[in-house]
């Protein structure tokens, strides 16, 4: 494979995209001297093939705000491989999505979703829409419009979505609601359902549960325990919550979590009603993590800055992508951070995971570690297939099996000789392994 031919191919057919062909670039970097041993992927043109998603939809959302005045959205699907089964990936509503993100999103999900040894292929979709400020009504009549359009491409065997940044419980309510009165049926096309209408107990809790046992996993390869340990988190919505959540009840201590105005730090570290209290910020619709100091005497905020300044055994990026770059990382590495773990998607720049690595730090990517969110999807999938439901201590156990799952053939496929794992190139790999071999089986089509 030439990987620098196939690259200025993509850069040329996707001008601009520059998420999209940072996430393209990781990957055929990592994987390029695997498939130059393995020559059936180059005879099928595989990795030509898998950078180009199989279909995109885009579409207009009307919508009227509590003012009366009407607004005007994006929104998208991306369905990018169905190689080893229906599309499956999350909707993210916020003002930065564009095609690029959803196309990034979508590429990194198929590896992802291989990864989870569940038989789901990629997709992304959402909005530019921006909850901030919006009440519920406003946000429920947004969802609706949303799914008005989104409903005819979307099905429980064909693409199914969930949610990501600005799209949870809440707003899959309003999205399935309006789902079933429109397609007139009461399948479980949406994951992250509630627990009373087909949600899978722990899907709310299951990026961040999966993140903390990656890093249990991690650190347990390096012959160290979590218990003690500092942790630095960012953001604090559903995914920082399910990590602040487990890492705490683990007897770890997390210090930091952060919003777009600036981070917390907590020398105390979290407790039951801290967390508890992530919940109703995020419900709240301000986007602001101020208000977690002004309730709680331990806790600092400090304005405009990233959680990476602090000092902390382990840094878990979890809001939004490039959001700790090589600044960042070798301010960590100085504070003396040896376990970077990016539970957002793609949350690490190129750049920053360069430093990292450089420095022997141990590096988890998005696509291994926040696994567990979209594999306890892929349960409720089975679980609403089946017309049953698991108990917490089932679906817990499938999600760690998963996450141990993902880490051996992380090992597998990343150990270099020296010993350091690198679990980008073992990610990488492992999830190209399985969408490349079906698409071979599957014949060109
Ligand atoms: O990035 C992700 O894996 C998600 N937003 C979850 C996707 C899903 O289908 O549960």
């Amino acid at each position: 494979m030439d990987v620098k031919k196939i690259l200025a191919d993509v850069t040329a057919k996707n001008p601009g995209q520059e998420l999209f062909l940072q996430a393209v670039t990781e990957v055929l970097e990592s994987i390029e001297d695997f498939v130059a041993k393995n020559k059936k992927y180059d005879k099928y043109k595989i990795v030509e093939r898998i950078v180009e998603p199989d279909r995109i939809f885009q579409f207009k959302v009307e919508w009227v705000d509590d003012k009366g005045n009407i607004n005007i959205n994006r929104g998208y699907r991306v369905q990018f491989n169905n190689a080893i089964g229906p599309y499956k990936g999350g909707l993210r509503f916020h003002p930065t999505v564009t095609l690029d993100t959803l196309k990034f999103l979508g590429f990194e999900q198929t590896f992802k979703n291989s990864l989870t040894t569940l038989p789901m292929g990629g997709g992304k979709g959402g909005s530019d829409f921006d909850p901030k400020g919006k009440s519920d009504n406003e946000i429920m009549r947004f969802c609706q419009a949303f799914m008005t359009e989104l409903y005819k491409y979307i099905g429980p065997d064909t693409d199914v979505p969930a949610g990501d940044i600005g799209v949870g419980g809440r707003e899959i309510g309003f999205l399935y609601g309006m789902y079933k009165k429109l397609a007139r049926e009461n399948t479980g096309v949406l994951t992250g359902k509630g627990a009373g209408w087909g949600g899978s107990i722990l899907r709310p809790e299951a990026t961040g549960f999966g993140g903390v046992y990656f890093v249990d996993n991690m650190l347990k390869a390096q012959k160290k325990k979590l218990k003690g340990m500092t942790i630095a988190l960012s953001g604090f919505g559903n995914v920082a919550w399910g990590a602040a959540l487990k890492a705490t009840e683990l007897g770890a201590k997390v210090v930091c979590i952060s919003g777009p105005d600036g981070y917390i730090y907590d020398e105390e570290g979290m407790n039951a009603k801290k967390i508890d209290y992530m919940l109703e910020l995020r419900d709240s619709n301000n986007n602001v993590v101020e208000p977690f100091a002004k309730k709680f005497p331990s806790a600092k905020f400090i304005k405009g800055k990233k959680p990476w300044e602090a000092k902390v055994d382990i840094a878990m990026p979890c809001a939004i992508q490039n959001e700790l770059d090589a600044k960042d990382a070798k301010q960590l590495i100085k504070n003396g951070c040896k376990l970077v773990c990016e539970v957002s998607n793609m949350g690490c720049t190129a750049d920053a995971i360069h430093e990292l690595q450089k420095a022997s730090v141990a590096f988890a990517p998005g696509k291994a570690a926040n696994a567990g969110g979209v594999g306890v999807s892929g349960l409720e999938m089975s679980q609403n297939a089946g017309h049953i439901s698991w108990t917490e201590e089932e679906v817990d156990k499938r999600l760690h099996g998963m996450m141990d799952s993902i880490h051996d053939n992380c090992i597998k496929y990343g150990k270099e000789k020296n010993g350091y794992i690198n679990y980008v190139k073992g990610a990488n790999i492992a999830g190209f392994i399985k969408v490349a071999d079906s698409m071979i089986e599957l014949g060109v089509c």
